[in-house]
């Protein structure tokens, strides 16, 4: 395992992004946030829940397709970024496997205990596979990737990408871009633009998983910086902006009140029916991602969809 994150990496980052976005207007707060161990836990209970269809669709077209994707990859080395579904990483795994090309598998994440656990699954599971953790924050650490044992295919799974805002967005790829080498690919997940309904359920479920995950922002707060949010008072609000052609999850204050965040010295007022931005979800049509792609200068190769259409793979290359 590499960690590239000094130990109060994190913290830092934690204390700068709450103060930017409790005082902005209006208030925001980033969704990176969400994902302590019960966050995480509360995230995957989402991907079993009927209404969020974006891991079932996008396992559905790996199921399909791993095998294509290890015979045009050819990859050595699969990295991944971000915390993904060990069951979606399997299929590739296997896949490049079969193909008996996989020599390497590098997961990158900000969380060392979900590498730590992962890491010694797969160790377990694909014997002769080096399993490389790193420990680093993909949005701006790109280039400490490891090297080497290429051609590299490099998976970004599960619409995170949709989570960034545009801008950063633009950056991010080209920062892809610039990392991959010739014969290298990026395999990279995207929810598709459907009805209005369809995405609103599936950031909005009956059982209101998703309300507690959007609400453990305020207790990640309170744990580490010593906020007092009190979560009741706070309802859950997902809305699809047909403009941006993102959904947003907010949090809304049920009344007027005062939030102190001791570890900031701040106070912030809420007024009652207040809203505050905690996720963006971008959705996207195919002519958007392949002009993302070539913009940051990936040339699409390949477009995959499962059958009803909801979500895409697609293939790129430097
Ligand atoms: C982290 C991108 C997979 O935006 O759909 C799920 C997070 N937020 N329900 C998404 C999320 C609310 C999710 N991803």
């Amino acid at each position: 395992m590499t960690r590239h994150l000094p130990p109060d990496f994190l913290a830092a980052e934690l204390r700068a992004d709450v103060w930017r976005g409790l005082t902005a207007v209006p208030k925001r707060l980033p969704p990176k946030w969400f994902y302590d161990e019960r966050g995480s836990a509360l995230f995957e209970q989402i991907t079993r829940l009927p209404e969020y269809y974006p891991t079932r669709a996008e396992r559905e077209i790996l199921l399909a397709r791993s095998a294509e994707i290890a015979d045009r990859t050819r990859a050595r080395t699969l990295i991944e970024l971000g915390a993904g579904s060990a069951e979606k990483t399997r299929l590739l795994l296997s896949a490049l496997r079969a193909a008996g090309t996989l020599r390497r598998y590098v997961p990158v994440d900000v969380s060392e205990s979900a590498l730590l656990g992962a890491g010694k699954a797969l160790l377990a599971e694909y014997p002769g596979l080096a399993v490389q953790a790193v420990v680093a924050d993909f949005t701006h650490q790109l280039g400490l990737l490891p090297h080497g044992e290429g051609p590299r295919l490099l998976a970004f799974l599960g619409s995170t990408v949709g989570n960034l805002e545009p801008g950063e967005r633009d950056d991010f790829l080209a920062a892809v871009r610039s990392v991959l080498a010739p014969g290298d690919f990026l395999l990279l997940g995207t929810d598709l633009v459907k009805d209005r309904d369809t995405l609103v359920a599936a950031y909005d479920d009956t059982v209101g998983v998703t309300a507690e995950f959007n609400k453990n922002v305020l207790r990640v707060l309170n744990r580490e910086l010593g906020a007092d949010f009190d979560p009741d008072r706070f309802d859950h609000v997902a809305v699809w902006d047909p403009e941006r052609e993102w959904v947003e999850m907010r949090l809304r204050s049920r009344a007027d009140q005062r939030v102190a965040v001791a570890a900031l010295d701040l106070t912030v007022t809420f007024a009652r029916g207040e809203e505050m931005r905690t996720e963006i979800s971008a959705k996207f049509r195919r002519a958007g991602v392949e002009a993302e792609l070539a913009a940051a200068g990936l040339a699409p190769c390949a477009w995959w969809t499962d059958p009803a259409g909801r979500f895409a793979l697609s293939l790129a290359e430097p």
